[in-house]
């Protein structure tokens, strides 16, 4: 062994810091919500610039899907309800998924 006795039992017993896994918020394309409210969403809940929210959105409108950011879980899930709701309360299919990291 080359380590001292104190670094063999630290690398036995200090615990390791684990980051938590991130989940992606996904925004999918639908062919009825405007995309100025799309991208007005992108900005208030996700706190998305103009020009983020605007790419965003052009992305998910022409690929189908687009990874808007990553958080935590909770953080993630709140907010894809959120970004939901602000579309059902305007009477729009607008809709955001969350999913793990690999
Ligand atoms: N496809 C929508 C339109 O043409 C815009 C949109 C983009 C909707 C991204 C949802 C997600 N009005």
């Amino acid at each position: 062994m080359s380590g001292t006795a104190d670094s063999d039992l630290e690398a036995k017993v200090k615990p390791k810091a684990q980051r938590p896994r991130l989940w992606k918020v996904i925004l999918l394309n639908d062919d009825f919500t405007p995309r100025e409210f799309v991208t007005a969403v992108l900005k208030s809940v996700f706190r998305l610039t103009e020009d983020q929210a605007w790419r965003v959105m052009i992305t998910a409108h022409q690929k189908g899907v687009c990874v808007v950011a990553v958080y935590t879980r909770e953080v993630a899930e709140t907010k894809a309800a959120d970004a939901n709701e602000a579309g059902r309360a305007n009477g729009f299919p607008l809709r955001f998924t969350t999913e793990p990291e690999d």
